[in-house]
C-alpha cells in the first residue's frame, strides 16, 4: 500500500502522498505519475511531501522487504534501532512525515510499523497521534488465514455499503484431541496478543537514546508482567483440568507441544511455520539472520545469571562485582535476563531469554537449509499463542525466583498499617455476592485497514473471546487512628487447591496470585465502605482501547481525549480480567489488603497521561507509580510459620472464598457496552 498514509489519518479521512520524484524507488519511478493517480483515486486529500535530504537508512534497508520481522533477533533489533533513531532525530512532523513516505516503500513493513510506533510513541511533537491498531494494520498476525480469503469475496460481492462480518472460528488451531487446545481461547486471544505486542513496543529493547529503553524499573517490569502472565495462565489451566505449565529448563529434552499457527503472512506471502511434536531446539547457523548461536550459549548464559543470584552480585565488565540489593536487584536481572541494551553485562550474561525465543522459533529450520522464517514465537505479536512461550517464561520466571528466595521475609513493620483492619472483601454483581460470572462474547473488528485488495472499505470479522459480569469490589475498612489517613488497596486473587484438589500451601499460592486492582483512597476516621468498579481496574484498559473501536471512540478525531485513547493501548484486554472458571464454580480466594498510601507513594504528576493500566505497563514518562516490589506483599517468601494465606494475614488484609461460575454460552456484544 505505497501511498496508504502512514499515521496522518483522522477518522475516516483517506489522504495519499504527493511524493518527490526521488523518493520512488527505480523500479517505480518510471511510473510515479501512474502511480499517484492509482493510489490517489479513493483520497479525500493529498499531502505534499517535503523533498529533504535524506538521512543513512542502509543498515534498515538490509531487511528485505518481504521477509518477515523479529525483535528478538539480534541482527533485527539493530536495524529496528537505527531506524528508531532515524525517526526520531527527524526535526519536525513534516520531516518525519517525509522520511516515512521514503521508509515506506523501501523497508520491511513490519520493522517500519514497529519503529514508527515507538518513535511517535516517544516524540514530543506526536505524542497521542493517531496511530492505527495493529489489528488494523497486519490482521494477519491475528487470525485464521481462511478469514482472509472470505473477506476478499465479501469485498468484491458486496463493494459498496454495509458486508456481511466474516466469521473467524473459534478453536481453529487444533482439535479436542490436543488437551493444549483447552487454553488456545487464552493463547490466542486477540486482545492478549496486541497487549504483549504494546508492552514490547513501550519497552523497546534497543536505540541509541537510552531514555527510550532506560525506563523506570523496566527490568522489574519485565519480570513482573510476565510472571503475571504465567499466573493468569496457570490459573486458566487449572480451571480446564490442565495442570501447571511445566518449566522448558532442559534445552536438550524434546518439546512435547507442537504448535501450527494456521496464520498466512500478507507480508512474506508464506505460511508462519508450525513446530512439531517432539521438536529439539539446535545450534544456530542462519548467516541470513547474523545468527549463530549454540544451544550451550544459552545454558552458559544460563549458569553465569544462576551464579549472580547465588552471589548475590552480579560480574561489571570493568572485573568488579555489583550487589544485588533488595530494592534494585530484581530490576537488575530483569535487565540482564530480557536483555536490553541497559544490560549491566551483556558480553557476559548474554541475551537469554530473546535468544529462547529465537531458538525455539528457528526449531524447524535451524541452518535454513529449508529457507523457512521463524515460528510464532520469533514475534511478540504471535509468540503468545505458542504453548512454549508459557514454558519458556516459567522457567525465565523460575531464575527471577530464585533472586526472591533469597530477600528477606516481609516483616510486620513492612506489611501492617497500624490502625487500619480490612474488616472484609467481598463481590456484588449480576452473578451474585462473591460470585464471578464468565462467558464468551461474540465481538466485531474491522479488518479494512490491513486488506490490501480492493474494493476498499470495511470489512468487519467476528470473533469470539471470554467475557465477563462486570462487578464491584466492597471492602469494609476500619480506621481506628482517629485521624484521616490515606491508604493503597491491593486486591488479588488465586486458586485454592492445586491440580489434586489438596490446598495449596501459602508459597505456591502466592506464585499463582493474580493481580486484579490496585488504587489509593481516603480513610476517614471509623468504618469505611470502599466500592470499587471491576471496570475501574489499574491492569486492564477497556476493550474499545485494545481494540481501537472507531464506533466506540470518544472525542472528536484529534481531540486530547481521542488522542489518549489512541495511544494507551498497553494494558491488559479487560475482557480476560477473570480466568474463565468451570461450569460448577471455580473456587478461588480473594485477597484485599490495605497499605500505607505514604509508603507506598511517588510523588509525580499523572494527569494527562496514560495510568490507567499502571500495575503491567508503568506510566508514560513516568516512574512507576507503586514504590514496593512489584507484586507486593506475594514477590517473596514469607517468614517460617507460614504455611497458609490465613496464617499470612495481618489486620489489614482479608480474605474471601468465591467462585468463578462459567456459563457455556455465547452472547452478541452489547452495543456500546
Ligand atoms: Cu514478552 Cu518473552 O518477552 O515475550
Amino acid at each position: 500500500r505505497p501511498t496508504e498514509p502512514c499515521f496522518m489519518q483522522k477518522g475516516e479521512e483517506r489522504a495519499c502522498f504527493d511524493l518527490p520524484d526521488n523518493f520512488y524507488p527505480d523500479k517505480y519511478k518510471a511510473l510515479s505519475n501512474t502511480l499517484s493517480s492509482r493510489f490517489g483515486s479513493d483520497a479525500q486529500r493529498t499531502i505534499p511531501v517535503r523533498n529533504i535530504a535524506l538521512p543513512n537508512l542502509q543498515l534498515p534497508m538490509e531487511l528485505p522487504y518481504n521477509d518477515q520481522f523479529s525483535l528478538f533477533i539480534p541482527k533485527h533489533r539493530q536495524m529496528a534501532g537505527k531506524l528508531i533513531d532515524v525517526f526520531m532525530g527527524m526535526r519536525d512532523l513534516e520531516d518525519l512525515q517525509s522520511v516515512c513516505s521514503f521508509c515506506q516503500l523501501r523497508i520491511n513493513p513490519y520493522m517500519f510499523n514497529y519503529c514508527l510506533s515507538v518513535a511517535l510513541l516517544h516524540r514530543p511533537d506526536t505524542k497521542g497521534m493517531n496511530l492505527p491498531t495493529l489489528t488494523e494494520t497486519f490482521p494477519d498476525k491475528f487470525m485464521d488465514s481462511k478469514v482472509f480469503r472470505h473477506a476478499r469475496e465479501v469485498s468484491n460481492v458486496v463493494t459498496t455499503g454495509p458486508r456481511m462480518p466474516v466469521i473467524i472460528p473459534q478453536n481453529y488451531t487444533a482439535s479436542d484431541s490436543e488437551p493444549e487446545q483447552r487454553v488456545a481461547y487464552f493463547r490466542e486471544d486477540i486482545g492478549i496478543n496486541l497487549h504483549h505486542w504494546h508492552w514490547h513496543l513501550v519497552y523497546p529493547f534497543d536505540a541509541s537514546d537510552r531514555a527510550i529503553v532506560n525506563k523506570d524499573r523496566r527490568g522489574e517490569l519485565f519480570y513482573y508482567m510476565h510472571q503475571q502472565i504465567i499466573a493468569r495462565y496457570n490459573a486458566e489451566r487449572m480451571c480446564n483440568n490442565l495442570g501447571r505449565v511445566t518449566r522448558f529448563n532442559n534445552f536438550r529434552e524434546p518439546i512435547s507441544e507442537g504448535y501450527f499457527p494456521k496464520l498466512n503472512s500478507q507480508v512474506a506471502s508464506r505460511t508462519w511455520p508450525p513446530r512439531f511434536t517432539g521438536s529439539i531446539i539446535q545450534d544456530l547457523d542462519r548467516p541470513v539472520d547474523q545468527i549463530k548461536s549454540e544451544v550451550s550459549d544459552l545454558e552458559t548464559w544460563r549458569d553465569r545469571i544462576i551464579q549472580a543470584i547465588e552471589n548475590n552480585a552480579i560480574l561489571l565488565p570493568n572485573g568488579r562485582q555489583m550487589a544485588l540489593d533488595e530494592e534494585t536487584g530484581i530490576d537488575v536481572l530483569g535487565n540482564i535476563m530480557e536483555s536490553s541494551i541497559i544490560s549491566r553485562n551483556r558480553p557476559y550474561y548474554g541475551d537469554m531469554h530473546n535468544m529462547g525465543h529465537v531458538f525455539i522459533s528457528y526449531s524447524h529450520d535451524p541452518d535454513h537449509r529449508n529457507l523457512e522464517q521463524f515460528g510464532v514465537m520469533g514475534d511478540s505479536a504471535t509468540a503468545m499463542r505458542d504453548p512454549l512461550f508459557y514454558r519458556w517464561h516459567a522457567y525465565v520466571d523460575d531464575i527471577f525466583q530464585l533472586h526472591k528466595n533469597k530477600l528477606p521475609a516481609y516483616g510486620n513493620n513492612k506489611l501492617e498499617f497500624p490502625g487500619i483492619r480490612v474488616a472484609s472483601i467481598a463481590v456484588e454483581g449480576k452473578a451474585g455476592r462473591n460470585t464471578f460470572a464468565t462467558h464468551w462474547e461474540q465481538s466485531t473488528v474491522d479488518l479494512g485497514r490491513g486488506l490490501d485488495f480492493t474494493p476498499r472499505g470495511s470489512v468487519l470479522a467476528r470473533f469470539t473471546h471470554l467475557q465477563h459480569e462486570e462487578f464491584n469490589y466492597v471492602i469494609q475498612v476500619n480506621n481506628i487512628t482517629g485521624r484521616n489517613a490515606m491508604g493503597t488497596v491491593r486486591i488479588f486473587m488465586a486458586p485454592t487447591v492445586d491440580e489434586n484438589g489438596t490446598p495449596l500451601p501459602f508459597d505456591d499460592q502466592r506464585k499463582l496470585m493474580i493481580e486484579l486492582d490496585k488504587f489509593s483512597t481516603a480513610l476517614r476516621p471509623g468504618m469505611n465502605t470502599v466500592t470499587r468498579r471491576s471496570l475501574d481496574s489499574s491492569v486492564t484498559i477497556p476493550y474499545e482501547r485494545t481494540f481501537r473501536n472507531q464506533a466506540n471512540r470518544p472525542g472528536d478525531p484529534g481531540s486530547a481525549e481521542a488522542a489518549a485513547f489512541d495511544f494507551c493501548g498497553c494494558g491488559w484486554p479487560h475482557h480476560m480480567l477473570l480466568p474463565k472458571g468451570t461450569t460448577t464454580g471455580y473456587p478461588i480466594v480473594l485477597f484485599a489488603m490495605v497499605s500505607n498510601w505514604a509508603d507506598d507513594s511517588i510523588k509525580q504528576d499523572t494527569v494527562g497521561t496514560c495510568n490507567d493500566a499502571a500495575s503491567y505497563c508503568g506510566i508514560r514518562d513516568r516512574r512507576y507509580p507503586d514504590r514496593r516490589a512489584m507484586g507486593f506483599p506475594f514477590d517473596r517468601p514469607a517468614h517460617k510459620g507460614v504455611n497458609t494465606l490465613n496464617d499470612f494475614l495481618l489486620p489489614n488484609m482479608a480474605i474471601t472464598n468465591c467462585r468463578i461460575q462459567f456459563t457455556n454460552a455465547t452472547r452478541e456484544r452489547p452495543k456500546q457496552a
